[in-house]
């Protein structure tokens, strides 16, 4: 179980499926509060192409 106390958006990584794009995005409350962070984030290829459209629907 994971507790978000700060709002923002967090990025999801599935240890074992990572690699196959397997990413989520979770939004807590106000996601400008770190958005530009959380999209600077390197990812590979795929998970960088999985998260567009989840950051494109939170700005
Ligand atoms: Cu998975």
């Amino acid at each position: 179980m994971v507790t978000f106390d700060k709002p923002g958006v967090y990025g999801i990584k599935c240890a074992p499926h990572y690699i196959m794009g397997m990413i989520g995005l979770v939004v807590v409350g106000d996601q400008t509060a770190n958005l530009d962070a959380a999209k600077a984030v390197p990812h590979d290829i795929i998970a960088t192409k999985r998260f567009e459209p989840l950051f494109a629907k939170v700005q």
